[in-house]
C-alpha cells in the first residue's frame, strides 16, 4: 500500500513504481490514473493484477455486497448470476460515438461529435462520479502477452463486475506494466458506472445511469465509457477498444479488426483449413466456432468466437489471431441440441448475466433444455412458471468464460494462423442462398460491404427490422465505413493472389413460407463447411449466378438429414427480381456515403445488375 503524493489517495495491489527502477512510460501511466482519479474522486485506487486470488477476493466482495449471487457448488462451481438492472442490458448504439477531428472520418454510420465538446460532457460526467466507490486500475493484453499481433490497454473502472469480466475476456495481468515500462504503447481506457454514492447511500445491485455514454477518441486511442455496466459497454477492451480503436490502428497500420469467430476445419483426410466468418451480433459466430460436425470424419477446433485481427504475412498469406482470452456468448438458444460443445464449456468458472435462477441454485434459459422447470426466478428476480407468458432468461442474457475452458479449444489457440477462407453472413429470411462463393476478392469485399440482417436483441432497438450491416461492423467501425472498404479492398492487394483467403456469404436463417427455417442450421452448417472445403482444394465445381457461385445441388452432402429437393432450390433460389430490388438499395446505401465508395464496389453493382438482368 502506498499513498500516492499526486493524488493523496490510498493504492494498494500491483501499483507499478513500488520498487521498481523509474521509467518515463511508467510514470505516463501513473499521471493518467491520478488525473482520473483527481476528476472521478474515488475513495481508494487499486491497480489490479490478474491473479486468482485478486479474482476470488473481488467474487467474494461480489457476493456480500449482494451483487452476485453464488451458484450452487454442485452443480456449477465457482460460477455467479449477476442481474442488471432492467435498463442497462445491451450495448446502446445511439450513445456510442466517434470523436475523430474531422466529421467525415467518422462516417454517415456512426454519431460523431466533435472531441472537445464531447471532452467537456465528459468532464462534467465524470466529475466524482467514482465518489464512495473504489477505482480498480485493470492493465490488459489482447493476444498473448508479448506476442507478435498483440496490443495493451489498461482499463480504470469502478465496476468490480467489469474488472472480474475483463479477467477472464483478456489477459489481465500486471506482466503488461512491464511492457509498458519498456515502452510499449498501450491503449487508455475509461470506465463508470455512473453511481456516486453519498457517505449514508446504499449501494444497489447493478449500479448504472441513465445518462450513457460510449466514446471513442480514433485519433488519440482513447475510450470514455459512463453509466452502463454491460458486457460491450463496459468491457472496453471488447468492442470499443479491439474493434472501433483497433480498426482505426489497422487502417494505419495495414491490418484488420473484425467481428468475427475463427476455426480450424479438420478434413477426414487430416488436413486443416482456417475459417474466419463475420456475423452480426446474435448470428451465429458463437455457435459456428464451436460447431461439432454431424457428418462423419470432420472435426472443427475452437479459436475465438467473437473478435480476429487479420494482418497480410510476408508469405503473401492473411494471418489471424483471436485476441480475446474468453467467450461473452448469447445464453438462450445454447443447449444439449444446438451447442454441446458451449453447454459442456459452462460447467463452472462462468458468470452469467440476466439468465434464470433455478430452484436448485443453478441457471437456466430458454434452449438450454427443451423442456422449462416448472418454476424459476427469472433474470428480474421475480417467480416464473410456463405460463408467465415471458421469456425467464433476458433475450440478451450471456456467459462469460474462458476460452481455455472449451473442450474444443485449439491447442495453440493463442498463435497466429494462416486464414483459408472468410465467411459473411446475416439473419436474412428471405433472397439470400444458404451459401455463395464470391468470384474474387472485390467481389467478396462487395459481398461484405451489402450485408443486412434482421435486428437482434444484442442492440438496443426492434428486433427483427432488417438493417444494413456490412462485414458485420455497423456498431464497431471506428471510422468511415466506405474508407473501410477501401481499406478491405488495399489489404487484399497485399496478399498473394492464390494464397489469398477465398470469401464466401452464408445465411443459416432462410425461411419457408410458414416462417420455419428451411435449413436445420447449428451442427449441420458442417456441411456447408464441407463444400467450403472441398472448393478451397477445387474438388467440386461451382453453378455460376447472377450472385456468385453456388454449390452443385447434389453436391451438398444431405445424408442424414430431412432437407427435401424442394426446401433445397428454395434455399439457393435468387430471384432477380427482388435482387434487382435490393440492388437498388444497395445503391441509396452506397449514395449515403458520397464519392468515398471505392470505385470498384460501384463497378461490382453495375455488373451484379447486368447479370441479374441477363438472367
Ligand atoms: P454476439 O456474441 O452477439 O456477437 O453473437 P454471435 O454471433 O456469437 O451469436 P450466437 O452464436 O450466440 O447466436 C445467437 C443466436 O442465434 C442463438 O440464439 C442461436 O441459437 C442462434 N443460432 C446460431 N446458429 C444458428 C443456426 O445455424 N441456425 C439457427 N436457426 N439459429 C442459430
Ligand atoms: C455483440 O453485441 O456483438 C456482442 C456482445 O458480442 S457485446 O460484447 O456486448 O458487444
Ligand atoms: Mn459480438
Amino acid at each position: 500500500t502506498v499513498t500516492t503524493p499526486a493524488s493523496g489517495r490510498v493504492e494498494t495491489g500491483a501499483v507499478p513504481t513500488a520498487g521498481a527502477p523509474a521509467s518515463a512510460p511508467l510514470d505516463k501511466l501513473r499521471a493518467w490514473v491520478d488525473s482520473i482519479a483527481a476528476l472521478t474522486q474515488p475513495d481508494e485506487v487499486v491497480w489490479c493484477d490478474g491473479s486468482v486470488r485478486e479474482s476470488d477476493r473481488l467474487t467474494k466482495q461480489m457476493v456480500a455486497e449482494g451483487k452476485f449471487i453464488k451458484l450452487n457448488p454442485e452443480w456449477r462451481p465457482n460460477s455467479y448470476l449477476a442481474r442488471s438492472a432492467p435498463s442497462d442490458v445491451a450495448r446502446v448504439e445511439s450513445r456510442t460515438f466517434i470523436c475523430s477531428d474531422r466529421e467525415e472520418d467518422a462516417g454517415p454510420t456512426n454519431n460523431w461529435q466533435d472531441p472537445e465538446s464531447m471532452r467537456g460532457e465528459l468532464d462534467a460526467v465524470f466529475s466524482g462520479s467514482m465518489r464512495g466507490r473504489t477505482m480498480y486500475v485493470v492493465p490488459f493484453s489482447m493476444g498473448a502477452v508479448g506476442g507478435p499481433l498483440s496490443q495493451l490497454g489498461v482499463q480504470i473502472t469502478d465496476s468490480v463486475y467489469a474488472v472480474l469480466s475483463m479477467g477472464i475476456m483478456t489477459r489481465a495481468s500486471d506482466k503488461v506494466l512491464d511492457l509498458i515500462a519498456g515502452g510499449v504503447p498501450w491503449v487508455k481506457t475509461v470506465h463508470s458506472v455512473g453511481a456516486p454514492l453519498g457517505p449514508d447511500d446504499a449501494d444497489v445491485p447493478w449500479p448504472c445511469s441513465d445518462t450513457k455514454y460510449i466514446v471513442q477518441f480514433p485519433e488519440s486511442r482513447e475510450v470514455w465509457s459512463y453509466g452502463s455496466g454491460y458486457g460491450g459497454n463496459a468491457l472496453l477492451a471488447k468492442k470499443c477498444f479491439a474493434l472501433r480503436i483497433a480498426s482505426v490502428m489497422g487502417r494505419d497500420e495495414g491490418w484488420l479488426a473484425e467481428h468475427m469467430l475463427l476455426v480450424r476445419i479438420i478434413s477426414p483426410e487430416g488436413k486443416k483449413y482456417h475459417v474466419a466468418a463475420a456475423f452480426p451480433s446474435a448470428c451465429g459466430k458463437t455457435n459456428l466456432a464451436m460447431l461439432r460436425p454431424t457428418i462423419p470424419g470432420w472435426r472443427i477446433e475452437t479459436l475465438g468466437d467473437d473478435i480476429v485481427w487479420l494482418r497480410p504475412g510476408e508469405d503473401g498469406r492473411m494471418w489471424a489471431i483471436n485476441p480475446e482470452a474468453g467467450f461473452f456468448g448469447v445464453a438462450p438458444g445454447t443447449g444439449q441440441s444446438t451447442n454441446v460443445t458451449a453447454v459442456e464449456t459452462l460447467w463452472g468458472n462462468t458468470i452469467f448475466t440476466n439468465v434464470a435462477l433455478r430452484d436448485d441454485g443453478d441457471v437456466w434459459w430458454e434452449g438450454l433444455t427443451d423442456e422449462a422447470p416448472a418454476h424459476l426466478t427469472d433474470w428480474e428476480g421475480n417467480d416464473w412458471t410456463p405460463d408467465s407468458g415471458r421469456p425467464a432468461a433476458h433475450p440478451n442474457s450471456r456467459f462469460t468464460v474462458a476460452a481455455a475452458q472449451c473442450p474444443s479449444i485449439a491447442d495453440d489457440w493463442e498463435d497466429a494462423v494462416p486464414l483459408d477462407a472468410v465467411l459473411f453472413g446475416g439473419r436474412r429470411a428471405t433472397n439470400v442462398p444458404l451459401v455463395v462463393e464470391a468470384t474474387d476478392w472485390t467481389h467478396g469485399v462487395f459481398m461484405g460491404a451489402t450485408i443486412s440482417s434482421e435486428k437482434t436483441a444484442a442492440a438496443e432497438g426492434t428486433v427483427g427490422e432488417l438493417r444494413r450491416d456490412p462485414f458485420a461492423m455497423l456498431p464497431f467501425c471506428g471510422y468511415n465505413m466506405a474508407d473501410y472498404w477501401a481499406h478491405w479492398l488495399a489489404v487484399g492487394e497485399k496478399l498473394r493472389f492464390d494464397r489469398a483467403p477465398r470469401i464466401f456469404q452464408v445465411n443459416w436463417f432462410r425461411k419457408d413460407a410458414d416462417g420455419g427455417f428451411l435449413w436445420p442450421g447449428f451442427g449441420e452448417n458442417s456441411r456447408v463447411l464441407e463444400w467450403i472445403v472441398r472448393r478451397i482444394e477445387g474438388q467440386v465445381p461451382a453453378q455460376e449466378t447472377p450472385a456468385g457461385r453456388i454449390p452443385v445441388l447434389a453436391d451438398l452432402n444431405r445424408n442424414g438429414i430431412d432437407v427435401s429437393d424442394d426446401a433445397l432450390e428454395a434455399l439457393f433460389a435468387i430471384d432477380p427480381e427482388s435482387w434487382l430490388v435490393e440492388a437498388d438499395l444497395t445503391e441509396e446505401f452506397f449514395n449515403t456515403f458520397g464519392s468515398r465508395v471505392p470505385p470498384a464496389l460501384h463497378a461490382e453493382l453495375a455488373s451484379l445488375r447486368y447479370r441479374l438482368q441477363r438472367s
